[in-house]
């Protein structure tokens, strides 16, 4: 088996049959991917189709291995096929796969969520993070009879109409669609701020007041590279909220369970009204989630009138492996502190080699996920993340994957840090980024 984490050189690294495969993949489902971000198209070149993966190390169908920061975008706070994580889903699937009726593996993850996030008095399970913010949202305009959402550019909800929604001419403007596909008057529902902008914020809410419903945020920002909140600005976000009657959402697909154990929100010490959660809580099978306090949650249906359903919502499967992926997690010792210190070596080892070669780059980390944007400084908002060097970006990531690192294939995707990863892989990482700083 060729092995990129080897000494060869890139030529003799076969891609082959990834690029057979992406041919085919081509033919049937659109761009050869099921979600456009793997299609590599802001990178360049072929994406590698992947095979298998255990800890944290990948290999691809042409048998080359690679120390992997993608981690599924985020699920695999454990890394790939942990043990106990499989069995779990190998002990739950001869029971059934689903039953589209109550069972007592949704009750078992239900409890360690509503222990270890703040916020969460009652919870609902679904099947995505899209479908979870799609109906946490849903809450709050039930719940408030407003109809007006707030979001902030480069904060990523998943894909309702909604919230594929690009800022208006001005913070107080009424949002555009920023897919086709989203009718003119699903965007005009959303109002778009700069993020870490309080002011601007205020001037959306007060220019329409009493008819925002909520204000939804990434408070650890993730989907324009990792951007931490400003100091202050999430304690001014929920004031704002408690002031104009808008209820806080924090979107904690990414943050929960990464951040800390109680996600961004037991990490800043800002509760929000809801909060919609993902990946970590389905150890890698399709999940969302989204709670609150009792007095909100029992406003969905069948205990209230708001409704929302699924098929699949609570899939035993799913259910087993994030309860097993929670358990190791929250019995691993110093988990938490040992994914920091990893993702400051990374960061330091990183910033270190990227001077050494000339290469204008800042790395910001937030506890186990890091973004090395291919800027002279720290982003603090949109505007500012995509003034990064991509082009630099999509080198780097081409000279990275050749010697055996597998990034995500976008400046503004963070890399994803797991219990799997140890210093020996770090260091290996900061070597060949090393060579990959003298190609870009
Ligand atoms: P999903 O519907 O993809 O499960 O979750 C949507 C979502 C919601 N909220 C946040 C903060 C998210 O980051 C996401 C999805 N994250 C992206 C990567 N940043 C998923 C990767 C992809 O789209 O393929």
């Amino acid at each position: 088996m060729t092995n990129a984490t080897t000494t060869s050189p890139a030529s003799a690294v076969s891609h082959e049959r990834s690029r057979a495969v992406m041919e085919r993949g081509r033919g049937l489902l659109p761009g050869g991917v099921d979600s456009p971000v793997r299609a590599y198209n802001s990178v360049g070149g072929d994406p590698v189709v992947l095979a298998s993966g255990q800890g944290a190390i990948v290999t691809d169908v042409d048998g080359n291995e690679y120390v992997d920061y993608v981690s599924s975008y985020g699920p695999l706070i454990l890394g790939h096929a942990h043990p106990q994580v499989v069995a779990a889903v190998q002990q739950a699937a001869p029971l059934g796969t689903s039953f589209g009726a109550p069972t007592e593996a949704e009750l078992e993850l239900a409890d360690r969520v509503i222990d270890a996030v703040p916020s969460v008095e009652m919870v609902r399970f679904v099947n995505s993070g899209t479908e979870a913010a799609m109906s946490a949202l849903r809450l709050a305009r039930g719940a408030t009879g407003r109809d007006l959402i707030l979001k902030f550019e480069g904060c990523y909800h998943g894909h309702a109409d909604g919230l594929l929604a690009a800022a208006g001419s001005g913070v107080a403007t009424l949002a555009l669609p920023d897919s086709p596909g989203v009718p003119a008057a699903m965007a005009a529902q959303t109002l778009v701020a700069p993020y870490n902008d309080l002011a601007a914020a205020r001037e959306a809410l007060e220019a329409h007041r009493d008819q925002v419903a909520a204000i939804v945020v990434e408070p650890i920002a993730g989907n324009m590279g990792v951007i931490p909140p400003a100091d202050g600005y999430l304690e001014g976000l929920r004031s704002l909220c408690d002031e104009s009657g808008a209820l806080l959402v924090f979107d904690e697909v990414i943050t929960g369970f990464r951040a800390s154990k109680g996600g961004a929100q037991q990490r800043y010490g800002v509760t929000p009204d809801i909060t919609v959660l993902g990946k970590i809580i389905g150890g890698g099978l399709p999940v969302g989630a989204y709670g609150g306090s009792r007095a909100l949650m029992e406003q969905m249906a069948p205990a209230g009138s708001i409704y929302q359903a699924g098929t699949l919502s609570g899939n035993p499967l799913a259910m087993a492996a994030g309860t097993a992926t929670l358990d190791v997690l929250f019995s691993t010792e110093g988990a938490y502190g040992r994914l920091e210190a990893m993702g400051q070596r990374l960061g330091a080892g990183l910033e270190t080699g990227a001077a050494a070669a000339g290469v204008p780059l800042t790395v910001v980390q937030a506890g186990s996920t890091i973004t090395a944007f291919f800027r002279e400084s720290a982003p603090t908002n949109y505007a500012e993340a995509t003034t990064s060097d991509t082009e630099a970006f999509g080198r780097f990531h081409r000279a990275m994957l050749d010697g055996g690192i597998h990034l995500a294939p976008s400046q503004y995707e963070g890399w994803f840090l797991s219990l799997a990863h140890d210093e020996e892989l770090i260091d290996r990482t900061i070597a060949v980024a090393r060579e990959a700083f003298a190609a870009v």
